[in-house]
């Protein structure tokens, strides 16, 4: 068994390769493994520690690469089931000098929404230290959310550290007002909330990273810790305990595609918690594999080995 877990929607992405030019203009993409949680599971995988993914792919061209992807970053897919009956989801995403790129999914009543719960009675916890949950896969269909739910009570009765990425999708979500009454709530089950200061306004109506930690830390009976993501600014730590710190981030010199740097950060701050390194140095890796993450085109092809993360660190102390 593995000593990480996450559950999530697996996506085949179609990453424009013509910079600035519309979807519908462009005609060269690339194909990536995408999916916010299987991002992390990738980088967490990548650092050298084992990890399972939980999802349900259709019996189809894009669950077949998807579970190719997974076998070449050596994830566990014991917990993935296949039908015949849907479609594995795919997306479009644009290509930009500046800023986030346009995204378009082809995922709605995908196989992964049909996602059916009695596989997570097969899970075998015993080695699991830490399990990674996002607000995307409770958004995609009532059968992921109750299937979602019933994890995170497997969660809390195995004692699994568990850190939360509320990861907005409104296109996902009947309404906002459902959007965020939901993800405070499932929040609420995490040690660790992850909100993006934007997200944080959504959420809660405020930017300011200490409101923001506030508000989780009151109001989750599990929550310890919050991050607040800054962006290039870094991360805002505040735990229960009312100890604060920020921890600046690392300067990137080309900005490829911005998606994958809030999974890649999970990826720093699990794999050294999993490690048993200290929370301020675990965000340290945490802002250094967001970087390193917007530097190239797909998703998570720019997570690092520990060779890679290592002269990255070094690289910048020396500046
Ligand atoms: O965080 C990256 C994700 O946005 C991307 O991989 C696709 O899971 C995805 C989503 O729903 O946006």
């Amino acid at each position: 068994m593995s000593e990480f877990l996450t559950i999530g929607e697996p996506i085949a992405l179609f990453g424009s390769e013509e910079v600035d030019k519309s979807l519908k203009d462009a005609l060269h993409f690339q194909k990536f493994l995408a999916g916010a949680e299987v991002n992390v599971a990738v980088g967490v995988s990548r650092l050298g520690h084992s990890s399972e993914y939980i999802t349900q792919v259709g019996k189809d061209p894009f669950g077949e690469f998807i579970i190719d992807r997974l076998h070449e970053n050596k994830i566990g897919t014991d917990y993935i089931s296949e039908t015949a009956d849907f479609w594995t989801a795919f997306q479009l995403k644009d290509r930009v000098s500046d800023g986030d790129p346009s995204i378009f999914y082809f995922r709605k009543g995908s196989a992964a929404a049909h996602f059916e719960k009695e596989i997570l009675d097969k899970i075998d916890f015993s080695e699991v230290k830490m399990a990674h949950l996002s607000g995307i896969f409770p958004a995609i269909s009532p059968a992921a959310q109750s299937a979602f739910r019933y994890l995170i009570e497997l969660l809390e009765k195995n004692q699994i550290r568990t850190t939360f990425d509320p990861n907005l999708r409104p296109q996902l979500w009947a309404s906002t007002e459902e959007m965020v009454e939901t993800i405070n709530d499932l929040a609420s089950h995490a040690e660790i909330v992850l909100p993006g200061i934007n997200e944080g306004e959504i959420l809660m109506g405020s930017r300011d990273p200490e409101a923001i930690a506030d508000f989780y830390l009151n109001n989750g009976s599990a929550t310890k810790t919050v991050i607040v993501k800054l962006g290039t600014e870094g991360a805002f730590v505040k735990q229960k305990d009312g100890s604060s710190y920020t921890v600046p981030g690392f300067k990137v010199a080309e900005v490829v595609d911005t998606v994958g740097a809030g999974d890649g950060f999970a990826v720093g701050l699990i794999t050294a918690l999993i490690e048993g390194k200290e929370l301020e140095e675990a965000v340290v890796r945490a802002n250094a594999i967001g970087a390193m993450a917007v530097q190239s085109p797909g998703d998570n092809d720019g997570y690092p080995t520990p060779e890679q993360l290592a002269a990255f660190l070094q690289n910048q102390k020396v500046k």
